[in-house]
Parts: structure tokens; C-alpha cells; sequence
């Protein structure tokens, strides 16, 4: 029996993006990875976008992603708690993944404590000040009516609208996204808000789509989990520290501020 005694992190796999192909790719690195960590993993956080579009009607789901899902099955059964983030893209998580991964699924944030340290987790859409327009849009997509709504469309009709929305938001194989000026990362604002009221060690979100280790004025960490169509990044928790890492790629390090 292994000692399941670490928790791993990863956000914004984007499965089903950009192509079928890369996208079969990055599945069978993604497994591979899970491969590696499910020896020692007690929990693991997909901190949303696993997928760069999901829909669960009463009885389909979309095609596709059958090795990364029966490599989530094999990990549960095996004693590994999962939780599931809704991100932007695949906000229109149910119970399917409660249901058949014992999975846990999560809307917004999540905090917890782990061996004295404090996490607080995100996937980071619609937080920190501005960006009005989505805010509004998140809040109407995830309305129950909008989603009955959906469900009401052919999934043939649905799925095509589905892809062609994702297509403007879409992760255009990486190496786009820069670094902003500390007042411009709105994460980094929205984590100093948060910590004003409470005190956590680690806070950890995705979306941004570039690997981040920020240690803010308390002296907490700001950790971005980057993605997985040019950086392939996750983190690691031993229960004594947290560490930013690639996946089979050693020659860049993670940017710091
Ligand atoms: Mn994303």
C-alpha cells in the first residue's frame, strides 16, 4: 500500500481545445502525470477549465476524454479524494463527476486547512475590481433558468454554439500572457482584499494561464497554476511546503516577483 500523504494541485487543462489532436495529446500527458502523482496523492484539486467546454444533460455527456476519466475513476477508487472546480469554461459541472468519482464539486472558492497551513482556492474568474461585462455574464450562465434553458437545445446544436463561444476565449497554445505590474494582477489584488478579514498561507487559483509564485504583504503566497498547453504546471503540498513545478520540462523556471 503507498502513503497517500501529498496533495497536488493543476488548473486549466482545456480538454477539447485547441485541436482534437493536441488535444488528445495533452490528455495523454495529463494522464501520465496522474500516472506519477497518484502514488502519493491523498487529494487532488483540478482547479477548473479541465475541460474547454462540459455540459451534462439528464442522460448525455459530451464525447471524449475517456482515458483522462477512467484514470480519474481508477485514482478514486484507489482512496484518492478529488475535487472539481467549475471554471469559465466548464462551469456547467453537475453531479455526474459526485456521482461516478466521488468527486466533489466546487462553484467558487474553497478554503481549508491542512497540517496548520490555510488554503484558499479559486479558479479566479470574475474576482479582483473591474470586468463588469463577465461578471454579469457569469452570473446569467450559471442561472438555473439558463441552463434549462441549454438543455432544452439538440446537444448536436448546443455543443456547436457551445464551441464556437469557447472559441473567442480560447488558449491559443500559450506564451501569451505576461506578467503585469503588481497593481495590474487583479488575483493579487483580490488575494491582499481577502486577507485583510482572514489569514491563509497559500492561495491558489488558475485561469490566468501563467505559473505564478507571489508572495503577497502578509507573507502568503499567491501560486497560479499556469495551464497545460505550453507550461504544464502543478503544485505541490508535502504538508510542510508548497512547491510550483513543471511536468517533464526543466529548463525554465517559474516566474517570481
Ligand atoms: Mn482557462
Amino acid at each position: 500500500m503507498p502513503t497517500r500523504n501529498k496533495i497536488y494541485f493543476a488548473s486549466d487543462f482545456h480538454l477539447g481545445a485547441v485541436s482534437y489532436q493536441s488535444s488528445r495529446e495533452r490528455e495523454a500527458r495529463i494522464v501520465r502525470w496522474l500516472d506519477l502523482v497518484g502514488d502519493d496523492a491523498a487529494e487532488i484539486y483540478l482547479v477548473g477549465d479541465i475541460f474547454d467546454f462540459w455540459f451534462e444533460y439528464s442522460t448525455v455527456v459530451p464525447k471524449g476524454y475517456i482515458r483522462f476519466l477512467g484514470k480519474l475513476a481508477q485514482l478514486a477508487d484507489a482512496g484518492v479524494k478529488l475535487y472539481l472546480f467549475k471554471g469559465n469554461h466548464d462551469m456547467w459541472m453537475f453531479d455526474y463527476f459526485e456521482k461516478e468519482l466521488n468527486a466533489t464539486i466546487v462553484a467558487n472558492e474553497l478554503t481549508f486547512e491542512r497540517n496548520g497551513k490555510k488554503f484558499y482556492l479559486h479558479h479566479g474568474d470574475g474576482l479582483g475590481p473591474g470586468d463588469v461585462k463577465y461578471k454579469f455574464l457569469k452570473k446569467f450562465f450559471r442561472s438555473s433558468f439558463c441552463q434549462w434553458l441549454f438543455a432544452r437545445l439538440h446537444p448536436s446544436l448546443g455543443v456547436g454554439i457551445a464551441n464556437r463561444w469557447s472559441r473567442h476565449s480560447r488558449i491559443e497554445g500559450g506564451r501569451t500572457e505576461h506578467l503585469r505590474t503588481h497593481e495590474q494582477e487583479w488575483l493579487v489584488t483580490h488575494s491582499e482584499e481577502v486577507l485583510k478579514t482572514n489569514h491563509y498561507d497559500y492561495l491558489i487559483y488558475g485561469h490566468r494561464h501563467l505559473p505564478l509564485d507571489i508572495t503577497l504583504s502578509t507573507g502568503s503566497r499567491y501560486i497560479n497554476l499556469g495551464e497545460w498547453v505550453y507550461y504544464k504546471t502543478y503544485a505541490v503540498f508535502d504538508g510542510e511546503h508548497l512547491e510550483l513545478k513543471y511536468f517533464e520540462k526543466v529548463e525554465e523556471t517559474v516566474k517570481s516577483l
